[in-house]
């Protein structure tokens, strides 16, 4: 099942690994074309940064200056393979060097710093000096599908960053430490738990699209 809303922006997920990258550079190059004043954010994770597409995406967007922020969600493990097993660079904040990108290594899971991030690369790409990388280094806490085995951790490194590192609970005892009382929290938590399950009932409950459905905006040529 993937997100998608023109409406709100955001243009999904996409099955295949790494192709939102080229999608998003794309998308941007609408935004300087049409001098609409937006900024694409494009998400990949740690596996995705191997795909050759994301560098050829890197090149144009950095060549042009498209106002994109590529952002890297590097959560330590692909399908069944983390990082530093199947990454020559794995410091993936790297990656775009060798196009003059500059990137950034952020505690993903700290939302103040990711937000301030965020803010440091929006003003750049916003001054029209292209793209930034942000590698966000974060946690996968589940397996990659039903069927994964999670052969390739333990048991204790998750439950490990579950304790020591989760970003709810980090954040929690910030905004309690800033005053947030216990029960503004417990409202706060219900308010999301209710966003999440709407969305999910939406997603469940919207009618599947007509099969015509399959060649809208899709061209086919014939020989
Ligand atoms: C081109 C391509 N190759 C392989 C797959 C199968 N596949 C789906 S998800 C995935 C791993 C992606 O890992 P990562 O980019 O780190 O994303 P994460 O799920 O950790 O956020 C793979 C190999 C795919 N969907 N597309
Ligand atoms: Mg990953």
């Amino acid at each position: 099942m993937h997100m998608f809303s023109v409406e709100h922006g955001f243009y999904g997920g996409h099955g295949i690994v790494g192709a939102q990258v080229s999608l998003g550079t794309g998308l941007a190059f609408k935004h300087k074309y049409t001098g609409d004043g937006g900024v694409c954010l494009a998400y990949f994770g740690d596996g995705a940064a191997n795909q050759g597409q994301v560098y050829e995406s890197f090149n144009m967007a950095e060549l042009w200056k498209l106002p994109i922020i590529f952002v890297i969600e590097n959560n330590q493990y692909a399908m069944g393979t983390s990082v530093n097993r199947a990454s020559a660079e794995d410091q993936l904040y790297r990656r775009g060097e060798s196009f003059r990108i500059p990137g950034m290594q952020v505690d993903g899971m700290d939302v103040l710093a990711v937000h301030g991030a965020a803010k440091v690369a929006l003003e750049r790409v916003r001054g029209g000096k292209g793209p930034v990388l942000l590698e966000l280094k974060t946690y996968r806490y589940r397996g990659h599908s039903m069927s994964d085995p999670a052969k390739y951790r333990s048991r204790e490194e998750v439950q490990a960053v579950r304790e020591k590192s989760d970003p709810i609970e980090l954040l929690k005892k910030e905004l309690e430490a800033a005053g947030v009382s216990e029960d503004e929290l417990k409202t706060l938590e219900k308010d999301i738990r209710r966003i999440v399950q709407d969305a999910a009932d939406f997603a469940e409950q919207a009618p599947e699209p007509e099969l015509f459905e399959l060649y809208t905006d899709v061209l086919v040529e014939q020989y």
